[in-house]
């Protein structure tokens, strides 16, 4: 935790107190509003209490008394209020406030009434069925609260890519239905393209707010209304899944979407930015600094607001892409020109057909790759080793690599399509067909299905062995990992890269949700030595190429460039490319 987070949580604690005992709102919400000017802060806010007394009083939203705390603070490491003021309380009380729908005022009624001092208490007291009879807490309440335990444990884990895409794709539909809707977006790390989200952010602006937060209550799947006023709503799925919706004027749409795509790390350094320049910069918009405190920056007038690229052009900076809001250098180097798009993607270079474990025959694959505008596909049936998975022996492979030459030849004016295998790297590097068997095909990905936990060093040797196997183009799936799952290999992906890149080997991203292996930071790696990368959606199905996306959001996450991606060459690049290893 940063020195600002950990002061801003001193604040939070207070105000959390004296919420629960019954101190005043105002007090309260200032507390919090302190919390939350500390926070966003640019600069170490200790720092500035003792080296600038005036200046750190002119933070907007400090005020004398706090200002008196965080000195306190930065010279000693406490808070003596908060100190006296969590004593008055037992230890897992404010601990109950982080239960959806668990307000201050029934946490006073389970304590005080109840006797229940922490969440450990509650979920035995409504196991056990003993909270009857106390104020407000009826049997639907009860329900509720227990539900609400319930989601809060499942969902102590964050959900999928996958997952939460489709989900918040239906709620943002919801709202376009809503009369006087202007704009819509998702943001948080769903925009950012994160391979797992804790919750689900949506920005909209329209002409009636109030109706945008009715629709969002209403939804299908909302089984929990956890907070609604005038500008946010948060809500909870019936799965589970948290949705926050905030609604601005559409003249503060870009401010608002900015913000709340964050990452919270990349709008700290924007924020930074902007002081420096004399600005300020906040959910609102871009606002000249005039060094007075200016919560009311909501009426007050914006160098900057409508659009996300009118923000960053003030502050001098081109649009950057959601998926590398990370601070990790987007700021100081600019990300590539040629940053891979969806659209670049013409090529499925990795893929199961009814031979091994898919649910289509080669033909409906390849009229399914033909559909989403594809130059080319490589049939990728799994090897004997698989036999799980129906893997083929070299027999079968003959058989059905004859299969997939009469179909290509039967669609070569729409489509380029290749013979291949998707090949299992056994425990010890070698594969699991002889060369001769390997040199007869087309196209090979050769990927690691079993043995996946072995140690670091020996991934490292077994995955580079696959690399320097003259015959293989692509490195599927290297790590073996299983999203939230399964850990995988731990090779070190830097040195794959390195001899990746000298033997114009491609190590895939496999888009599928479940995998996204290799995964963003290792993108990052091969982008850096200059290795080539195939993403692929390993499809057994037709529907499994909507996974593209996520594959595409992770390389993107990766700074991969079009021009490193087999998969977005033309057709006679990749072709060139292809044979080259035959
Ligand atoms: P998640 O939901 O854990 O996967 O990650 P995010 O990035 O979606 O985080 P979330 O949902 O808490 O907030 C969405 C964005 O809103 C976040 O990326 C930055 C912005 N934001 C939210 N709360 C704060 C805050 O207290 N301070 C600052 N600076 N930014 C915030
Ligand atoms: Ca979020
Ligand atoms: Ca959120
Ligand atoms: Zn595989």
């Amino acid at each position: 935790m940063s020195r600002n987070a950990e002061l801003a949580q001193v604040f939070a604690e207070i105000a959390d107190v004296l919420d629960l005992t019954g101190a005043n709102a105002f007090r309260v919400n200032a507390h919090r509003k302190v919390a939350r000017a500390i926070e966003e802060c640019g600069e170490d806010v200790a720092t500035i209490a003792l080296a600038d007394p005036a200046r750190l009083r002119s933070i907007p939203g400090i005020g004398d008394s706090s200002a008196h705390k965080i000195e306190e603070w930065a010279r000693t490491g406490r808070v003596a209020e908060r100190d006296e003021l969590l004593a008055t309380v037992p230890t897992g009380v404010p601990g109950l406030l982080q239960v959806p729908g668990l307000g201050p005022k029934r946490v006073r009624t389970l304590w005080q009434e109840g006797g229940v001092d922490s969440v450990d208490a509650l979920r035995a007291r409504l196991t056990a069925g003993t909270l009857g009879g106390l104020p407000g807490m009826g049997p639907k309440t009860l329900k509720a609260i227990e539900d609400a335990l319930r989601f809060m444990e499942a969902s102590r884990g964050r959900v999928r890519l996958g997952e939460a895409m489709p989900v918040a794709m239906a709620f943002a539909e919801v709202l376009r239905r809503v009369p006087g809707v202007k704009r819509i977006s998702h943001a948080g790390s769903l925009r950012r393209g994160r391979e797992t989200i804790g919750d689900i952010d949506l920005v909209a602006s329209g002409t009636d707010h109030a109706a945008l937060h009715a629709a969002i209550r209403a939804a299908p799947g909302v089984v929990q209304v956890i907070a609604s006023g005038e500008t946010k709503t948060s809500v909870r799925t019936d799965r589970g899944l948290q949705v926050d919706l905030r609604t601005v004027d559409d003249d503060r749409f870009g401010a608002a979407l900015l913000y709340f795509t964050g990452s919270k790390e990349h709008n700290v350094r924007l924020r930074e930015r902007a002081q420096r320049m004399g600005m300020r910069l906040n959910e609102y918009g871009l606002f000249t600094d005039d060094g007075e405190a200016a919560p009311q920056d909501r009426g007050a007038i914006p160098l900057a607001a409508k659009d996300e690229e009118d923000v960053y052009r003030a502050l001098g900076l081109r649009w950057m892409p959601p998926e590398l809001r990370e601070d990790h250098g987007e700021l100081e180097r600019h990300p590539p020109e040629d940053l891979l798009r969806i659209e670049d993607i013409r090529a499925e270079l990795h893929c199961h057909t009814t031979a091994s474990d898919g649910t289509l025959e080669i033909e409906a694959m390849v009229q399914e790759a033909v559909r989403r505008g594809f130059h080319t596909i490589a049939i990728t049936d799994h090897s004997r080793s698989q036999a799980q998975a129906n893997g083929l022996d070299a027999a079968r492979l003959a058989t059905h690599a004859a299969a997939i030459r009469e179909v290509a030849k039967a669609w070569s004016k729409r489509i380029t399509v290749l013979a291949g295998s998707e090949v299992d790297i056994l425990a010890d590097g070698s594969l699991d067909y002889p060369d001769e068997v390997l040199a007869a095909l087309d196209f090979v990905v050769a990927s690691p299905h079993s043995a996946l936990r072995a140690e670091p060093a020996a991934a490292t040797e077994r995955l580079l062995a696959a690399i320097r196997h003259p015959l293989v183009h692509v490195i599927g799936h290297p790590t073996g990992r299983i999203v939230g799952a399964r850990e995988g290999l731990s090779p070190d992906i830097a040195l794959l890269a390195k001899e990746a890149a000298a033997r114009k080997v491609a190590l895939e991203v496999n888009a599928n949700a479940m995998r996204l292996d290799l995964r963003d930071s290792h993108v990052r790696l091969c982008v850096e030595a200059g290795c080539l990368v195939a993403i692929d959606t390993d499809a057994h199905g037709a529907g499994d190429f909507d996974e593209l996306p996520y594959g595409v959001a992770t390389a993107r996450r990766g700074w991969l460039p079009a021009s490193l991606c087999v998969n977005a060459w033309d057709r006679d690049r990749l072709l060139a490319w292809v044979r080259s290893k035959r």
